[in-house]
């Protein structure tokens, strides 16, 4: 490493003065980091490396400074608590813009600001607002370093938080930055600041952030600039900001996908390998159904990821699908040894990173749902919190960060940059009514369609109102990083260029209906491998389903039962078709596709018409 004229002898070799020699040759690096430095002023500059001791530096910093608590080793061994700021919890889709060159391109689904007024404007915000701090400089890539082409970025941030959330999300450090200068590789610049310089003397809060917020994309210069938020998906941003909205628009324009989905390789007792990739929600399911621990005799799943698939067709013309990340951002609450007893297992090990949980009196963490519900707790927001307590011990939005090597179920292909071809692709949402336990497209375009009309109750993953159904097409609306008509257009491509035999077949799933009382009809998480056992027969030919007006509905026997706490009417209401339901969805549909005008694949319209006609007018 190369020594910095600026540091002080107790500094490390990665942290310098912000005006010293950048231990890098990367020009392109070099340049915007001295740029970024130039205009909001750090104290210093650390460029990460990754390695064990600077999570170690970085971890104790973080508890000396507050924002960390450390867990008990006994029960968590290296792993911390964070308690953010209560107004700083989650995706920000107000906040959030599309800044593409024209609005049109943003579409009527993502928020635009021109993109020359936006960088006035956070240029102003940026200017000085590292005062007082350490700004951090994280090469970083999506997916392999041993990629075709490596996807490599560089988020500049001003917060250790971020920078220990980091390498775990993301292959970060020397080893990528190394490779970066060999090939003078070209990156997404990323910059993220939490907004709250320190002047001189200032004592510093333990979840520095700003009210004002901005989470942007540049598509077309395929730039992030981040401001005012700590929070996960709003500061991490190789996940949602490039994983998704950037590369999402990488994928249009040549040819492949970026999709918020996750990936899991599902083996039958025969021993016949299917990998499944699904999209649902921000919280609707994804982390559990990836890891999910089946509960019919002799199947296995393995896990690939839990929040984003890349997906490109492969020289035999399958679609293959890598996951980019290198961690899970799963939610905390609802996750137990009942619902997810991988992901226990994979946190148990520790290395992980606790957000907004509740601080049991023993050093370990606990959420609703948890076992073992303690008689007293610290709660997210620091107070005392007992079982009788009003308030929740933890926010609906917590999160555990951790690191996918280890989950005990990851499947071993996930090391492989060729990814895995993909035999179904799932769409689900949370809904109340209206849509069966699992339906079949009829093919690829009337599965864009299901994806296009996508479904789902809102969560606490955003701000804003919980629990309201809205659109969320391919489960995506917050990601797609353009115009949307052009992006179900570039879906309904994909079908049309590639040999529909060998993509993937399409269904649409709820795991969320409930009976009159209000209650779930169907128990969900390990019993979701009926379905998945249902998928597979169908892909070979095997199992047999209703034809309805929405699609392949399985008939009750179709589905394997055995075993299953359920009343033939709850299976039946489970499956049922409702011909009224779905003709009240039909004008919601409407107004949907009219949102896009003329840059609504006409194909959608004739699905449309078509769904139309079958339910009868
Ligand atoms: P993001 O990380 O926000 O993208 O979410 P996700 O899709 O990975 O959601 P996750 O799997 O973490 O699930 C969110 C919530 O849904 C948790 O509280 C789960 O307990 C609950 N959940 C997951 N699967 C099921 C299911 O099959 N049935 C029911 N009723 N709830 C479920
Ligand atoms: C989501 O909201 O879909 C998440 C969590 O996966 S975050 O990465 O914070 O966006
Ligand atoms: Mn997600």
């Amino acid at each position: 490493m190369t020594t910095d004229i600026g540091s002080t002898p107790t500094e490390s070799a990665q942290t310098s003065s912000a005006s010293s020699n950048p231990p890098t040759t990367h020009e392109g690096i070099r340049s915007w980091v001295e740029q970024v430095a130039e205009l909001t002023q750090p104290d210093r500059v650390h460029w990460c490396t990754g390695d064990d001791a600077e999570w170690e530096q970085l971890t104790q910093q973080l508890v000396d400074s507050g924002t960390f608590t450390r867990l008990n080793p006994e029960k968590k061994p290296n792993s911390f608590l964070a308690q953010s700021d209560p107004t700083d919890v989650a995706r920000v889709e107000d906040r959030t813009f599309i800044c593409s060159v024209d609005e049109r391109d943003a579409g009527p689904t993502n928020n635009w600001m021109d993109p020359g007024e936006m960088k006035a404007l956070m240029t102003e915000l940026y200017r000085g607002c590292m005062r007082g701090r350490t700004m951090y400089v994280v090469p970083f890539v999506m997916g392999h370093l041993e990629a075709e082409k490596p996807m490599f970025g560089v988020e500049i941030t001003d917060s250790a938080y971020v920078v220990v959330s980091m390498r775990v999300m993301a292959r970060m450090g020397s080893s990528v930055l190394r490779r970066m200068e060999e090939t003078d590789a070209g990156f997404v610049p990323a910059l993220h600041s939490v907004g709250m310089p320190l002047e001189p003397g200032q004592a510093d809060v333990s979840w520095p952030c700003n009210d004002t917020k901005y989470i942007v994309q540049f598509p077309e210069e395929r730039a992030i600039w981040s401001y005012g938020s700590g929070y996960g998906g709003n500061a991490l941003l190789g996940k949602k900001c490039y994983a998704l909205r950037i590369a999402s628009v990488m994928a249009r324009d040549e040819g492949w996908l970026a999709e918020h989905m996750l990936i899991l390789k599902l083996t039958s007792p025969q021993g016949v390998v299917k990998y499944v990739a699904a999209a649902f929600p921000s919280a609707c399911g994804k982390t559990n159904l990836a890891m999910l621990a089946p509960t019919v005799p002799g199947w296995k799943v393995e896990t690939l990821g839990d929040d984003i698939a890349w997906m490109r067709i492969g020289d035999d013309g399958r679609l293959y699908a890598v996951n980019p990340e290198f961690g899970f951002f799963g939610v905390a609450p609802g996750t137990n040894q009942d619902t997810n007893p991988n992901a226990m297992k994979t946190i148990d090990i520790g290395n992980s990173v606790f957000t907004n949980v509740a601080l049991t009196d023993d050093g370990d963490i606990w959420w609703e749902g948890l076992e073992n519900e303690p008689a007293h707790a610290r709660s997210w927001k620091g107070d005392d919190w007992t079982p009788d307590s009003d308030e929740l011990s933890s926010h609906p939005n917590s999160r555990y960060c951790t690191p996918i090597k280890q989950c005990p179920i990851l499947a071993p292909e996930y090391d492989d940059p060729k990814g895995v071809p993909i035999d179904a692709i799932l769409f689900g949402g949370r809904r109340k009514t209206t849509i069966p336990l699992v339906t079949e497209a009829r093919d690829w375009a009337h599965g864009t369609f299901m994806g296009a009309t996508l479904s789902s109750e809102t969560t606490a993953a955003a701000t804003g109102a919980v629990g309201v159904v809205r659109r969320d097409p391919m489960a995506m609306l917050p990601f797609i990083g353009y115009n949307a008509g052009d992006y179900f257009n570039h879906w309904i491509k994909m079908g049309k260029e590639h040999d529909a035999a060998k993509l993937p077949r399409i269904f649409y799933v709820n795991w969320f209906r409930r009976d009159e009382d209000g209650g779930f009809l169907w128990p969900g998480f390990g019993e979701n491998s009926r379905v998945l056992k249902w998928v597979v027969e169908r892909i070979d030919g095997q199992a047999e389903a209703t034809e309805t007006p929405v699609g392949h509905v399985p008939t009750p026997a179709s589905l394997d039962t055995e075993g299953l706490d359920m009343t033939d009417e709850q299976l039946e209401a489970a499956l049922r078709v409702d011909v009224e339901e779905w003709k009240a969805e039909i004008p919601q549909i409407t107004e949907w596709f009219e949102k896009f005008g003329d840059d609504l694949p006409t194909v959608l319209w004739t699905e449309l018409d078509g769904l139309k006609a079958r339910l009868g007018d």
